[in-house]
């Protein structure tokens, strides 16, 4: 399977919403165009960041058609595909596939604590139904389960399963599991962690600061690789205040919050996440210029 495709920088594309509360298409395309033009080396659709639990799937397949028509073969699109109820999850996956998505991802189903054999499973039956490479999510802090490599052999050794984007903040069970599985694309998956992981060897990061500091993340990349690191830890701690402030009042709605006050196309999270205040957003605005 070749991964070339899955390195450098992926934005986890955030989900713009109109006031009233539908998808403002014509946001989607113009980030999607935006975040391309910065030079983003790939997209991650229907994520975490883009709200993909509280849309529905039409909803779902609609953003991703949009986000692939918009980068127009210039990166690859990866479509987060995990829900609920396995027959939902196969359906995104087929369509992610006929729509030319790259690869497909999925989370776990949560809620019900399924049991690892059902956990192990739901990604054979996801993987089996179709060609394209997938990359395990693994969102412990979100989800209560974490893959490592005590657990996730059953699903590595799929053909289809090509990585996972890991989003913790553990960097030993992340070391392990590369040392374990040095074939399979391990990918950073906390923005706060990016850094860490490029020292760890990791060559590509999915998150959702990508939406609003693309340029930041590539001079960290530039600074590390060519070995300034007290310029790298500088860019690193500017990235971690941001994340603080986004934490404060909830990452998803700090996601918004920070597109806004850039004038990119955003709106508010869908409910039940709560509206953001102009008391938010004014607090945010000093943090602005550690994105110049
Ligand atoms: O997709 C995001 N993961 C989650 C990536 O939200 C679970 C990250 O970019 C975080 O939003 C970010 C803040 O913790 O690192």
């Amino acid at each position: 399977m070749n991964t070339s495709f899955m390195n450098g920088l992926f934005p986890a594309l955030a989900t713009p919403f109109l006031d009233n509360e539908n998808i403002d298409e014509n946001g989607v395309e113009k980030l999607v165009q935006t975040l391309v033009q910065q030079g983003a080396d790939g997209l991650y659709v229907c994520g975490s960041s883009g709200e993909s639990i509280l849309l529905s799937i039409q909803e779902r397949k609609t953003i991703l058609e949009i986000a692939i028509a918009a980068a127009k073969g210039r990166v690859p699109v990866i479509a987060h595909i995990g829900s609920q109820r396995t027959s939902d999850t196969i359906e995104l996956a087929k369509h992610a596939q006929s729509c030319g998505a790259a690869a497909i991802s999925a989370l776990p189903p949560i809620y019900y604590k399924y049991t690892l054999s059902e956990l192990i499973n739901y990604y054979l039956e996801v993987m089996n139904s179709v060609s394209l490479p997938f990359i395990v999510y693994n969102a412990p802090a979100l989800t209560g389960i974490f893959f490592d490599k005590s657990n996730i052999n059953e699903i590595f050794i799929h053909p289809n399963a090509f990585g996972m984007k890991f989003t913790s903040y553990d960097s030993y069970r992340m070391q392990r599991l590369m040392a374990q599985y040095p074939d399979k694309v391990i990918i950073n998956g906390h923005d706060e962690t990016y850094l860490c992981t490029l020292a760890l060897g990791v060559k590509c990061a999915i998150g959702s600061t990508l939406n609003f500091a693309l340029s930041k993340f590539k001079k960290i990349k530039q600074d590390f690789e060519s070995g300034n690191l007290k310029a790298a830890r500088r860019g690193q701690d500017e990235v971690n205040q941001i994340v603080d402030a986004m934490i404060e009042i909830g990452v998803f709605r700090g996601i918004k919050a920070m597109l806004t006050l850039l004038e990119l196309p955003a709106g508010n999270c869908r409910k039940p996440f709560a509206p953001i205040s102009k008391q938010e957003l004014d607090k945010l605005v000093p943090l602005l210029k550690l994105l110049a």
